[in-house]
């Protein structure tokens, strides 16, 4: 019988489990190479601790492994149920929590070693956690795009750790009530951002799409609706859709750094976010937002279980 230990956690809806104890041995290599190896090696564990019977599409995964780096506190590598991540925001607050629930930070300063480079972050104590994401910027702006049944719509294109279309001409309404809707467009301009071969830079694969409109909370600055590369919208604000809108709203002059953006999630839960410069294009986004540990479980994968390997 496998087992695997896992916290879950979510941070403003959006789960994370991560695996503490049972991951497979991915050598002693950088984190992007781990990730690597666990992506080509590993599919029917990421499976198997992300998808049903044992999870759902909505987790995203995050095993925890030894930090290369002395300075970090731990390695991570994100998956979710469809495949590996490279950063994930919401997921870095939850492995903040998770390390706080296991005793294994203070209230302070830490670094976490991820495939993209180290990644600080600051536990404020009280589910609090800010971090600071990788350098982010917009690669592209305004760029316009004939989606079938949905019409032309018109997005920028920016790095926040993921690559993101964000699109604020949609028409659509921002609620839970429109999720199929919303889904349904949002997958639509995927599919048509790889039919007209848009990439990011080097051709990475646009696989979040976001939605934008006005907020509907008395904090909020924007409401947004996030599409993620597995066909599950964001419970949370996205921490690195948040980032790649910050680094949108810096490159137009909209906010300056410092100052604050209160970013909202369709279910109305809020990041707390604003940005320093890094050179003449780039941004380093803090998000700040808050995490609870919902379990502590070990996950069982008899190897007579026809699903052990989860539903793929
Ligand atoms: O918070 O960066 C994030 C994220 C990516 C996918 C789901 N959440």
């Amino acid at each position: 019988m496998n087992q695997i230990q896992v916290i879950d956690s979510h941070t403003g809806g959006e789960p994370t489990r991560t695996v503490i104890a049972g991951g497979p041995d991915l050598g002693t290599g950088s984190i992007a190479k781990r990730r690597e190896i666990f992506r080509d090696r590993y599919d029917e564990f990421r499976s198997c601790v992300i998808n049903e019977p044992r999870g759902s599409d909505v987790l995203v995964g995050a095993l925890l492994t030894e930090p290369t780096d002395d300075d970090c506190v731990a390695g991570v590598i994100f998956f979710n149920n469809v495949g590996v991540l490279h950063m994930c925001g919401h997921g870095t607050i939850g492995v903040a929590e998770t390390l706080a629930h296991l005793g294994r930070i203070e209230v302070g300063k830490h670094l976490l070693e991820t495939s993209v480079g180290p990644v600080a972050f600051e536990y404020h104590g009280e589910n609090r956690v800010t971090i600071e994401n990788v350098p982010c910027y917009r690669s592209q702006k305004s760029v316009q795009l004939e989606v079938p049944d949905v019409g032309t719509v018109t997005g920028d294109i920016a790095w926040g750790g993921n690559w993101f279309f964000l699109v604020a001409d949609h028409g659509e309404v921002l609620s839970l009530e429109n999720i199929d809707r919303l889904t349904d467009v949002s997958w639509k301009i995927r599919h048509a951002l790889e039919a007209c071969q848009i990439t990011g830079d080097e051709g990475g694969e646009i696989d979040h799409i976001e939605l934008f409109g006005p907020p509907q909370t008395t904090e909020g600055n924007s409401r947004s609706f996030v599409l993620c590369p597995g066909g599950a919208y964001d419970r949370s604000p996205c921490g690195t859709g948040t980032s790649a809108k910050v680094a949108c709203l810096a490159a137009d002059g909209k906010l300056l750094p410092g100052e604050i953006w209160r970013q909202e999630s369709i279910i109305g839960s809020i990041f707390e976010a604003s940005y320093t410069q890094s050179g003449e294009d780039r941004v380093i986004p803090k998000i700040t937002g808050t995490a609870y540990v919902t379990a502590e479980a070990t996950l069982k994968a008899d190897p007579q279980d026809p699903f052990k390997a989860g539903i793929r």
